[in-house]
């Protein structure tokens, strides 16, 4: 199941540190034709994706991923590292409380450390053998214990500086062996700072742009983005028929302009 949020009406306003300002300003219908293709696309590999109502105030409440780190049957509705996302997580934490049929056991960073432990969700990095958290500046080291003891996992920080706002906005996983990471000292760092090799990332592919490195990787099939670069594309496509996997293109030039990428619109559930 993939939960995901529609774009609010306030998108216009969404946080951009590091976005490239020349793409120009956001485009609200594109936007949402973008959205729609990537629910289209989502719908095509998971058998359920809820699309949750906007919530019109909160200019980044798209960005759903941020607001939760589920595991199984646990769920930690996170603490967003940046203030004006802290309102976010009161809805889903509405909306997984009140289906019982998902039968999920729900954690609250905030409840931790005085409210001192931050996450975005677009920290974690699950690859089902490893879980990594990106200490951003967004996620801070009191969060780890609390992930830990609440999904009842180990958690691995990964320490990265340079111009990215999350850990999965440098790596994502395709399978339990392969990492996307851009070239670049940015992601020479983070590979070596997840230890990546050490811990059997065997194939580690690296991409000439860091916003193609962030893919959605579920039920074998790969969402990717769309960044008219005929290049990039052929590398991923050889990524996903060498694994016998399906992958599909998206554009998401506007969601990317608020700092956004495809895994930050949706989370998955019940998968390990
Ligand atoms: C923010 O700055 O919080 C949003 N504009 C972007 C959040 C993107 N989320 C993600 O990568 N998981």
């Amino acid at each position: 199941m993939a939960i995901a949020r529609q774009v609010p009406q306030s998108f216009h306003n969404a946080i951009t540190k590091f976005a490239n300002s020349s793409t120009g300003g956001i485009d609200w219908d594109i936007t949402l034709q973008q959205h729609d293709t990537y629910l289209e696309a989502l719908r095509s590999v998971v058998p359920t994706v809820i699309c949750l109502p906007s919530l019109d105030d909160l200019p980044d409440s798209v960005f759903v991923e941020d607001t939760v780190v589920a595991m199984g049957n646990r769920a930690v509705i996170t603490n967003p590292g940046h203030p004006a996302r802290r309102k976010e997580v009161d809805s889903i934490r509405e909306f997984l409380d009140g289906d019982e049929s998902l039968d999920m056991t729900l954690f609250n960073m905030a409840d931790y450390h005085e409210g001192t432990a931050f996450c975005d969700g677009g920290d974690v990095l699950n690859t089902s053998r490893h879980v990594f958290v990106g200490l951003s500046e967004r996620t801070n080291h009191k969060a780890i214990p609390v992930l830990e003891e609440a999904l009842g996992v180990e958690v691995i920080p990964v320490a990265f500086q340079g111009n990215a706002l999350h850990l999965k906005s440098i790596v994502t996983h395709v399978d339990e062996s392969t990492l996307l990471v851009p070239t670049g000292a940015l992601g020479d760092d983070v590979i070596r700072n997840m230890q990546a090799l050490e811990r059997g990332y065997n194939n580690i592919i690296r991409l000439p742009n860091m916003l193609a490195c962030n893919v959605v990787s579920v039920n074998g099939g790969l969402i990717a983005q769309d960044m008219g670069n005929g290049e990039i594309r052929s590398a991923l496509e050889q990524v996903a028929v060498e694994r016998n996997m399906t992958i599909q293109f998206v554009d998401c030039s506007e969601i990317a302009k608020a700092d956004g990428a495809l895994t930050c619109c949706s989370v998955l559930l019940n998968i390990s």
